[in-house]
């Protein structure tokens, strides 16, 4: 039987914890993998798609070439998503709303877990696997857990896209600079399950940092942000933040 180690938080951390007002919370794929979401870089290398790495079908010259296919790997992530939960640590990170009165929950992901777990007003960085997005008109379309992907734009009819950012895509016009500005005014930062290798996503907690915050990571293997964080938890992120 593996001893239950309880993760480490230092006397500092809890101080932070408890003085904080402002806290900036960044997350990635690996605040769900145990709900059972493949992350994009576990295991060494990153998930495939019919042979294509994740990058090469999530990509935005992907989908100039063939919507038809990304539209295909989109509509297979909903699949996996309709059958799994919100985890422990979305349902903490939820319950921080309550606690801190400045939480501002920035995500990478597009899986729409955060928000069934309760958290409100969640900036989704790269968009939503659960949105589709009118490539004439960018009216946006919500696609339900049970229902079917709307084929064309309710509005003008056109042609419709994942409301995800695709690599080599702009991000959704002041997702990136709300983010920024909440990062330069945070006293707390968690960077929780991100290989913090997909800017300008990763460039948060370096803004943080520079702007005197605590930065604490949380991830079972170090990053490229690890060396920047004041604290490193290892550990999945369910059982860290439920100690939290
Ligand atoms: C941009 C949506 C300006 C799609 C995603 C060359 C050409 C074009 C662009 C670039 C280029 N070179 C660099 C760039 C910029 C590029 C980039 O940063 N590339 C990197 C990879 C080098 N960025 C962009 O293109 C961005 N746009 O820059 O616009 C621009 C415009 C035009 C031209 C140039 C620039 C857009 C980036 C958004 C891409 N879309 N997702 C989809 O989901 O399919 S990114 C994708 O990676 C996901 O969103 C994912 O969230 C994100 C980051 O990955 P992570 O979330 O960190 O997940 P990962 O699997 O990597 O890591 C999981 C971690 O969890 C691990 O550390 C693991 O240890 C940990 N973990 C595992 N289990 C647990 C755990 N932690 C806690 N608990 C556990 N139980
Ligand atoms: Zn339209």
């Amino acid at each position: 039987m593996k001893p239950i180690t309880s993760p480490h938080i230092s006397a500092e951390l809890r101080r932070r914890v408890n003085a904080a007002k402002n806290v900036l919370v960044l997350t990635g794929a690996g605040v769900s993998a145990e709900s059972g979401v493949p992350t994009f870089r576990g295991g060494g290398n990153s998930a495939r798609w019919k042979g294509l790495p994740f990058d090469v079908i999530s990509s935005g010259a992907m989908l100039e070439r063939n919507l038809p296919a990304v539209w295909e790997w989109f509509d297979y992530r909903r699949d996996v998503l309709r059958a799994l939960e919100p985890n422990a640590a979305h349902h903490a990170i939820a319950s921080w709303q309550e606690r801190f009165a400045g939480l501002t929950l920035v995500t990478q992901n597009v899986d729409g877990l955060h928000q069934r777990a309760g958290s409100r007003n969640v900036v989704e960085l790269h968009g939503s696997a659960w949105r589709a997005r009118c490539t004439v008109c960018r009216f946006v379309h919500e696609i339900t857990r049970d229902g079917a992907r709307p084929e064309a734009c309710d509005d003008c009819g056109d042609t419709l896209r994942p409301d995800v950012v695709l690599f080599g895509e702009m991000l959704p016009p002041g997702a990136i600079e709300f983010a920024l500005e909440r990062a330069a005014r945070c006293e707390l930062c968690f960077v929780i399950g991100t290989s913090g290798l997909v800017y300008p996503a990763a460039s948060l907690p370096e803004v943080a940092k520079s702007a005197g915050a605590f930065v604490c990571e949380v991830n079972p293997e170090r990053t490229p942000l690890s060396n920047l964080c004041d604290e490193v938890i290892t550990g999945k992120a369910g059982d860290v933040l439920s100690v939290l």
